[in-house]
This record gives C-alpha cells, sequence and structure tokens, in this order.
C-alpha cells in the first residue's frame, strides 16, 4: 500500500523537492495551496511534477481549511513547510509573521490532533532560531537566541511541536535546518540573487548588484539533500529534533567569489554594499553540527558548496538567456 502525504509550502523551493523526492518513493502527494495569485507554481513545473499532485485549498492561518484538507488527503506523514520565511521581511511584516510561520505550525498540529493522532507530523524549523550564538558549532542542545521576528515565529512553532509530541505523544518531529540553497531559491535570499545576478551580468544585462552584509557566516547546504533528512526523520520509530547541516561556514563575501568565479568574473567589480540591505539585528555566523543526525538517520549531505554554487549559476545562465529569446 502507498503512503499519503501532505505537504504545506508545497510551492515553496522546500515544498517542490519533496514533492519530487516523495512521489519518487511511491507515495501520494497531497499539497495546500494558497490561491493569492500570481504563478506560484513554477517550481513543481519546472520539476515536472505538478500533474502528479493533487492539490488542495487552504492557508495555515486557517484552521478549518486545515481540517478539511487532512481530512480529504488522509495523510500517512504531514510535512508543515508552509512559512513567511524571508527574514529581512519579518521586520516589516511582524504580525502576518507571527501568524504564518508561528501559529501556523500550531494550527496544523490541531487539524492533525483533531483528524487523526496517528498522523506523523514534521516541522520545518530553523538554524535562525539560534540566532546571536555563543557556542560553536551549533547542535540540537544549542540554546535559542532568535534575533528577528521570524527567528522568535519558529522558536514558538519549534516548541509547540515539542509540545505536542509531549503532551499528546504525537509523532512530531522538528528539523533544525541550516540554510539550503538551488536553483529553485526565491530571488530574494542572497545566494539566488547573486547567482542571478551573476548570469545577467555575464550576458550584459546588469552590471552591478547590491547587497547588505557581506561579513555574515552561513551554514549553506543543498536544498535537494534536506528533503531527505525530513522524510528520514518520519521513518523513525520515535520522532526527535534533528540539526541539519553541513558544518562548514562560509561568508557571503566569499559566495560571491565562488559564483562570480564561475563565469571568470571578479566579485569586487561587481558587488556594491548598500545599507539599505542592512538588518535592524544580525546573525553574524551559523555553523551546524549534524553528527545527531548522522548517527541516528544516517544521514549525510552529499553536495558541496562550490557545485551546489554552479549548478545555481549554470541554471541562471540558462534562465535569463531563455528570457532574452
Ligand atoms: P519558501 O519561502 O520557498 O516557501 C514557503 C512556502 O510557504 C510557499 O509554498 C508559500 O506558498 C507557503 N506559504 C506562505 N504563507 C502561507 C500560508 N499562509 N498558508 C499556507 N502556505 C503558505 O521556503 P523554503 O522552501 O525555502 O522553506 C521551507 C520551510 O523551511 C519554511 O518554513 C522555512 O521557514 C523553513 N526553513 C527554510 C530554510 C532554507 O534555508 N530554505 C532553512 C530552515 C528552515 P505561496 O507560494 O502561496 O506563497
Ligand atoms: P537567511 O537567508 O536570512 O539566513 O534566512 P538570506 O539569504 O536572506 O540571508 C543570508 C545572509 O546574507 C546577508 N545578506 C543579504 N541577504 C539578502 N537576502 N539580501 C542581500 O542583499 C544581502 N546582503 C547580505 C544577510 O544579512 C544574512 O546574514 C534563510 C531563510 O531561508 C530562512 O527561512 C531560513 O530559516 C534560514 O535561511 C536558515
Amino acid at each position: 500500500m502507498s503512503k499519503n502525504a501532505l505537504i504545506t509550502g508545497i510551492t515553496g523551493q522546500d515544498g517542490a523537492y519533496l514533492a519530487a523526492f516523495l512521489l519518487d518513493k511511491g507515495y501520494r502527494v497531497h499539497g495546500l495551496q494558497t490561491r493569492r495569485g500570481s504563478d506560484t507554481l513554477w517550481r513543481l513545473r519546472d520539476l515536472d511534477v505538478l500533474q502528479r499532485l493533487n492539490m488542495i485549498d487552504g492557508d495555515v492561518i486557517d484552521t478549518s481549511s486545515l481540517i478539511r484538507a487532512v481530512e480529504r488527503a488522509e495523510p500517512d506523514e504531514v510535512y508543515n513547510l508552509a512559512a513567511q520565511s524571508f527574514v529581512f521581511t519579518s521586520w516589516d511584516q511582524p504580525q502576518l509573521t507571527a501568524q504564518v510561520t508561528g501559529q501556523g505550525a500550531l494550527n496544523v498540529l490541531e487539524a492533525v490532533r483533531i483528524v487523526n493522532e496517528g498522523i506523523r507530523f514534521y516541522q520545518a524549523s530553523s538554524s535562525e532560531m539560534f540566532g546571536k550564538v555563543d557556542s560553536e558549532p551549533q547542535n540540537e542542545e544549542t540554546r535559542f537566541h532568535p534575533r528577528s521576528p521570524y527567528g522568535v515565529a519558529k522558536v514558538f512553532a519549534h516548541w509547540i511541536t515539542v509540545n505536542y509530541r509531549e503532551s499528546f505523544g504525537l509523532h512530531a518531529s522538528s528539523g533544525i535546518l541550516f540554510n539550503h540553497e538551488s536553483p529553485l531559491r526565491g530571488l530574494e535570499f542572497v545566494t539566488r540573487k547573486v547567482t542571478d545576478a551573476v548570469a545577467r551580468i555575464k550576458l550584459g544585462k546588469q552590471k552591478e548588484v547590491r547587497l547588505g552584509n557581506l561579513d555574515a557566516r552561513r551554514d549553506w547546504g543543498f536544498a535537494g539533500d534536506y528533503v531527505e533528512a525530513m522524510w528520514l526523520m518520519l521513518q523513525q520509530e520515535q520522532p526527535g529534533d534533528f540539526v541539519v547541516a553541513t558544518g562548514e561556514s562560509v561568508s557571503v563575501r566569499e559566495m560571491c567569489r565562488m559564483a562570480f568565479s564561475c563565469v571568470d568574473l571578479d566579485y569586487e567589480e561587481h558587488v556594491v554594499v548598500d545599507p539599505a540591505f542592512y538588518r535592524p539585528a544580525e546573525v553574524d555566523v551559523l555553523r551546524g553540527d549534524y553528527s545527531h543526525a548522522k548517527r541516528v538517520l544516517g544521514w549525510e549531505p552529499h553536495t558541496s558548496m562550490e557545485d551546489m554554487m554552479r549548478m545555481m549559476v549554470e541554471a541562471d545562465l540558462k534562465r535569463v538567456a531563455r528570457e532574452e529569446a
């Protein structure tokens, strides 16, 4: 018997990769779709999975829509990936971020609890919960000190997941994922902003790219590797919390150097620092210790950051060239 999965946030980067991964495993995949207009389905088309999915209208701030979605999908597993996920925007829309990214997780848990407590649940927690770190690398025991409304909302979502596990015995797991990127990354995030700019500069459509803090350091992995860890968490007998990362920390500046060097350009000639992109409070450095995930799940990252940046630059070169045609 094939399993059923319901994914909230299926139209996002991780949702698209996870949908493709689960379809390959023989799952029937259902996805929550917000229908806010404009084309949010491009990633599902890009991976050629859209026609194999059952899309259900709903929104994580509307619990009754979630209950109906869970009743319709009859899932064995629910993956809660929905979020207002852009940290920078969370200072301009703190309440929306709290509702979607924080309370949204509770709403999905409530729908699971009401419809069928046997459903396994995954929460997309984030390294942004560590925020202002006082120890390195960060693991499941590291104290949280979030630095943005987004990070604060994720801490709520994380602890309510732990609480539902402890209170009701739900099989609820939380993946504390560090930054992960891909050609399907939104253009607002710094890696994709840079690889898109590299392509445009190389093809003569743009001269420079304006960025904020070049000294911030992140532990950047490949989204395609990370969705496997989500699935593995829900295959364990016992639920738990797992850091998913590469163990390496790279600065924004070094990431720019990598991306521009893919097309033999010098980032210093094209990157302009613009304080408009500075954040009210910054997360200076993140580096994850994924040894727990390695030991319990048998999970490891497979893609180096250099290979990932090259993959993203090449995809953007093709995309920008297509725009011209
Ligand atoms: P994206 O921003 O690409 O995708 C977010 C998804 O959430 C979209 O499908 C979006 O739908 C959906 N969404 C937004 N608001 C609502 C709502 N009110 N109801 C239902 N769905 C909604 O994020 P990623 O794929 O990168 O990340 C997936 C999850 O993992 C997020 O929760 C993110 O916070 C978390 N995370 C991501 C990391 C990363 O590095 N990528 C690292 C750690 C955690 P629509 O298209 O309709 O707006
Ligand atoms: P982050 O990712 O905030 O870590 O959250 P983002 O790519 O937005 O920023 C990473 C770092 O780059 C610095 N930076 C810039 N960032 C953006 N977006 N644009 C710029 O021009 C720029 N210049 C410098 C930022 O200051 C920051 O230090 C991502 C999201 O996917 C979250 O949802 C997820 O939880 C975390 O990763 C882990």
